[in-house]
């Protein structure tokens, strides 16, 4: 019996493919970046977060003031309110390197930076 010959050209394809299932797990949900930040007097703390390139991101927001707040960023595509003493967690698609502004829409003086490198 003559064994079938896939050839050199089909190795390297199935090889690509291969790769390609190896890299697609890295851009599922389970692998994101998880930064934290507090509102406190109307401040956040920190006020710049730090997240890798190309990573989904998930930001936690605790609220530790009495007053509701709206985080929100027109560069980050998100607006969401977060009530007195109560946290929301935001999820960002992987982002390019740059610093995006995010602030509480409620107190728009209220500003912070993620940080993506
Ligand atoms: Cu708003």
């Amino acid at each position: 019996m003559k064994q079938a010959s896939i050839g050199k050209r089909g190795l390297v394809i199935a090889a690509l493919a291969f790769g390609l299932l190896l890299m697609v797990p890295s851009a599922r949900a389970e692998d994101a970046v998880t930064v934290t930040t507090s509102m406190k007097g109307h401040r956040f703390q920190p006020a710049e977060l730090h997240a890798p390139a190309g990573k989904p991101i998930m930001i936690v927001v605790k609220n530790l003031d009495p007053a509701p707040a709206e985080f929100e960023s027109n560069m980050l595509r998100v607006e969401k309110v977060v009530t007195g003493g109560g946290t929301i967690t935001l999820r960002i698609r992987p982002l390019e390197p740059g610093r995006y502004r995010f602030f509480d829409d409620f107190h728009p003086e209220t500003e912070g930076y993620l940080v993506v490198r």
